[in-house]
């Protein structure tokens, strides 16, 4: 009997958790609007690895939709340096910190949010997949979305369930409650594009004639990039790196060969000079894939705003990753090196 993998259960039943983010965010509809009312002037997000990326896509998403300051950084970082959040110590201008972690305890993490409490920096919302954890005690407001927990160390739904739920997150914190319908759209048209393109994320995948991807996003579709890029090198263990589309002419071109793979997670709004960008690479001989609205390789005809689909541009590249997997012998289950959770003394 063929083996089955826990990263093609978890990537292919994803859509699950995605329900689960919706209901979890709802059940707490109300702790957080009063949290999202509280005195802050900016929303700081942190994580880790995968979480970390989440975080810097879901800033731009907050920025865009509250209108709020708000920005990124790895919880090593903060907690290396917490006098960040506050602004070199002046609590006039209050931060919502919301710390991302599919554990709930990772050491950074943890160790960041109690460097950002004991100087008394503001309000914590934590998102992650395990109840009972460091972080989710630790939280003012703590969301666990049960349904994303996995087996195996590289993230895949989990990544999606606290994605989705970040998308709803910021729409309650820009007072745009109306939208929360659209986002229940989310779960079937993911189901759609993962039955639609897992034989293009296989055939890509298996093309072990291509040695290098380079994943290309803007605004909040770059911290996309950089999750799509770690899952191929996590689980595939192929150079891979992400970029914004404009900066790719900046020095990173010149990589490109013949058994190069570009792909570019198209936005609506710059897609004309996101799409020349991949020409000139297809021009010098790479394998160009695009994901967008409509008319792209991978379409995803969702009729959704282009803020409220970041998520859309995941399953398919997971699948991509598995496949790369698979094909090189390895076990995307368990990737080289690493742990489900790094924990330091
Ligand atoms: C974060 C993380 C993962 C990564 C690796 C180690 O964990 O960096 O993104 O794949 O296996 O852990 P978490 O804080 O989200 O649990």
């Amino acid at each position: 009997m063929e083996h089955v993998y826990h990263t093609h259960t978890e990537t292919f039943s994803q859509t699950e958790a995605w329900i689960d983010a919706l209901e979890v965010v709802e059940a707490n509809r109300t702790a957080l609007e009063a949290l999202f009312r509280k005195d802050f002037s900016q929303v700081l997000l942190i994580g880790c690895g995968s979480t970390y990326y989440l975080a810097l896509s879901a800033a731009v998403l907050f920025q865009d939709i509250t209108a709020r300051f708000a920005r990124a950084i790895p919880a090593g970082e903060l907690w290396m340096n917490p006098n960040f959040a506050t602004l070199n110590g002046n609590l006039r201008h209050k931060t919502l910190l919301i710390a991302i972690s599919r554990s709930g305890s990772t050491t950074e993490t943890v160790r960041a949010v109690e460097a950002f409490k004991a100087l008394n920096g503001g309000a914590v919302l934590t998102l992650t997949n395990y109840p009972g954890q460091p972080l989710v005690q630790m939280a003012d407001l703590a969301l666990v979305i049960e349904k994303g927990k996995e087996q195996s160390v590289a993230q895949t739904r989990s990544f999606a369930s606290i994605y989705v739920a970040t998308t709803a997150l910021a729409l309650i914190a820009g007072n745009h409650q109306a939208q929360l319908s659209e986002l229940r759209r989310l779960p079937e048209l993911g189901k759609r594009l993962l039955m639609e393109y897992e034989s293009l994320a296989q055939d890509w995948g298996e093309n072990l004639g291509l040695d290098r991807f380079y994943f290309l996003g803007s605004g909040l579709r770059y911290g996309l990039a950089c999750e799509a890029s770690l899952k191929m090198k996590e689980m595939s263990l192929t150079h891979t790196e992400p970029f914004h589309f404009l900066e790719f002419r900046h020095g990173p071109k010149s990589m490109v060969t013949d058994t190069t793979a570009i792909v570019g997670l198209l936005s609506d709004s710059n897609r004309a000079l996101e799409q020349r960008v991949l020409d000139e690479a297809e021009g010098l001989g790479a394998k160009v894939l695009g994901l967008a609205e409509r008319d792209a390789s991978i379409s995803f005809d969702s009729g959704l705003p282009e803020t409220l689909r970041g998520v859309l541009y995941l399953p398919v590249l997971q699948a991509m990753a598995y496949y790369r997997s698979l094909a090189k012998g390895l076990n995307p289950d368990q990737p080289r090196n690493l742990t489900a959770v790094v924990t330091l003394d």
